[in-house]
């Protein structure tokens, strides 16, 4: 391994003519190379490292292992004035969710609150992108999805959960949306991995090995069991996700994903379960009194010296977009390596 701290600059330009070749050359189709760029592209600008280009190796790698329909064509069922479920057909997510967006934001106007079932899809992304878009349409949203099993119930050190993340968005006035997007273990495994690659040792309390003992080695960790944030409660919201982006939307739980992925080490393979509420209708006669009373709310964290979820990822967005983004050379060379 060549020095791991060695960086090289890239225009989001040129990150996302990256991301579009490497896609493209595994026979993607190009509205899912679209769509699957551009959240890695978004990644990559946010400095959420562990959702950025690195996923061109996870792409690459599923798509080489037969676990994704590169040619999927989404489609979409209007199942109740409140819901909408798009079958992505073995696709990637983000397409499906491309199509159903419109489709929730139409339906949470006029029903006050909407679902979006998102089925039959291969996951490997951050779900912030797909909050931050409804708040975007003026709306409030949750989205989760299980994973595969690589995390262990609270008091048990056998991976059963995915590590599952939950998101959410809050239209503000005047600034970015109030988001948080976390997953329900302590960290995720894509921050796991990378850990790896860069052989830095992980922080106490991410994962336990293969015996169960609590490990700070990222491939002892990635072989054992990953743990809940946050004990028995982190462990209860994990549960959660299993149920309501699984079996609620006839799709698989983390478990029934890593069965049917066989071995093949693939992106997780599921559902996707996006809430979306329209303020306006629920707040009443004086929506934008009650908005103004959310603005002090969030002034108050602020005040106090705390930050708020994304604001990390929006400073980093806004020096991003003006100076570009700093790979580490080891990671790029690997991406690169795939055009070859
Ligand atoms: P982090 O623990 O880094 O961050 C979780 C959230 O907490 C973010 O919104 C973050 O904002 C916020 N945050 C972090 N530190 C602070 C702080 N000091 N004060 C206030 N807020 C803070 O992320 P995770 O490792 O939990 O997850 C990373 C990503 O992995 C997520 O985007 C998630 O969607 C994705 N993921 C996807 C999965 C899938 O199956 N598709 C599975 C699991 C995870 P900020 O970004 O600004 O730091
Ligand atoms: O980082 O845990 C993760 C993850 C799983 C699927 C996509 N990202």
């Amino acid at each position: 391994m060549g020095d791991v701290s060695e960086k090289v600059r890239l225009t989001l330009k040129e990150v996302r003519a990256l991301a579009h070749a490497v896609l493209s050359q595994q026979g993607l189709a190009p509205d899912h190379v679209a769509a699957v760029a551009e959240t890695m592209v978004a990644g990559e600008r946010d400095g959420c490292a562990s959702h950025g280009i690195y996923r061109l190796l996870v792409c690459h790698h599923t798509i080489k292992a037969g676990r994704v329909s590169v040619d999927a064509v989404p489609q979409v069922t209007d199942v109740a004035p409140a819901m909408v479920r798009v079958d992505g057909g073995g696709g990637y997510a983000q397409l499906a969710f491309a199509l159903g967006r419109p489709i929730l934001s139409e339906k949470a106007r006029r029903c006050g609150i909407a679902a979006l079932a998102i089925n039959h899809c291969v996951h490997f992304a951050a779900l912030w992108p797909e909050v931050e878009a409804l708040a975007a349409d003026g709306l409030i949203a949750f989205a989760f999805t299980a994973s595969h099993a690589w995390v262990a119930p609270a008091g048990g050190n056998e991976p059963l959960f995915g590590t599952n993340p939950i998101a959410f968005a809050w239209p503000r006035l005047g600034s970015y949306p109030f988001v948080f997007d976390l997953a329900t273990s302590a960290v995720a495994r894509g921050e796991i991995e990378l850990h790896r690659r860069e052989g830095r040792a992980l922080p106490e309390g991410w994962a336990v090995d293969v015996n169960g003992h609590p490990t700070t080695d990222a491939a002892e960790a990635l072989a054992g069991a990953m743990l809940t944030f946050g004990g028995h409660k982190g462990s209860a919201l994990a549960m959660m996700v299993e149920l309501i982006a699984g079996p609620l939307i006839g799709d698989l739980t983390s478990a029934e994903s890593l069965a049917h992925d066989g071995g093949a080490k693939a992106s997780p393979f599921g559902g996707e379960l996006v809430i979306a509420i329209d303020p306006v209708r629920f707040m009443g006669s004086s929506p934008q009194e009650h908005l103004q009373r959310a603005e002090r709310l969030f002034e108050d964290v602020v005040g106090q010296g705390a930050r708020l979820p994304s604001q990390r990822r929006y400073e980093a967005r806004e020096r991003s977009l003006k100076e570009g983004v700093e790979v580490p050379a080891a990671l790029l060379a690997d991406i690169r390596a795939l055009l070859d």
